[in-house]
């Protein structure tokens, strides 16, 4: 991927998950934009990008963070978002467990309040140790925590499947937390 493209999909998480409004942008019900209103903005704010290449982000990104709707006209991010917005995610069964990778400095918390959403509109899980791994050396050495997805389930907590595979939910109490050994 050319660091133009990697520039590109940059600009849009920034306008797509949190701060649409200064595009002159404002999230239909799902996340969705008119592609033609992101470029119009992305244009007026001094950071003109084509139709094309804005396709090939979409297209070559490595986390399909982004997704075209059915007749191409609209595109959304998948996941990440802080703005406020309904991804109209339908409801869906866990998997026994899910993994969170984070850093050493954040887990005396993490186990006394749970995973929290912090700034993000919901807690991002991932659906196995490799990828919560990845997520984790963002900040440092990984920790990976092993979330009891079932156990939630059955208590009645839901669960989200984000278009590329991220698992969303709202909070996880530290009881279904667990510190995966050797991390
Ligand atoms: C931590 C990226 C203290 C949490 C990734 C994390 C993912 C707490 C940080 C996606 C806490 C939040 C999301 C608590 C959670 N006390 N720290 N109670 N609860 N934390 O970036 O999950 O490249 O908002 O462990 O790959 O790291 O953007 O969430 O370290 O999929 O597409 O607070 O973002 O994807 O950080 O990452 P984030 P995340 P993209």
């Amino acid at each position: 991927m050319s660091k133009r493209i990697v520039t590109i999909s940059k600009f849009m998480s920034k306008y797509l998950r949190h701060e649409p409004e200064t595009l002159g942008l404002k999230l239909e019900p799902g996340g969705w934009v008119m592609i033609a209103d992101l470029l119009e903005g992305a244009g007026k704010l001094g950071f003109p990008i084509t139709e094309e290449e804005l396709l090939q982000v979409v297209a070559e990104n490595d986390k399909q963070r982004f997704a075209l709707d059915e007749t191409a006209t609209k595109i959304r991010a998948n996941q990440g978002h802080s703005t406020s917005v309904d991804l109209q995610l339908v409801e869906v069964e866990p998997p026994t467990e899910l993994y969170h990778g984070t850093v050493r400095k954040f887990l005396d918390a993490i186990l006394i309040e749970g995973l929290k959403k912090m700034d993000r509109h919901d807690v991002h899980l991932s659906k196995d140790v490799e990828t919560a791994a990845k997520v984790g050396e963002r900040r440092g050495k990984p920790v990976i925590l092993v979330v009891d997805s079932q156990g939630m389930a059955s208590d009645g907590y839901q669960f989200r499947l984000s278009e590329n595979g991220v698992w969303l939910t709202d909070h996880v109490p530290p009881m279904y937390l667990r510190l995966m050994e050797d991390s």
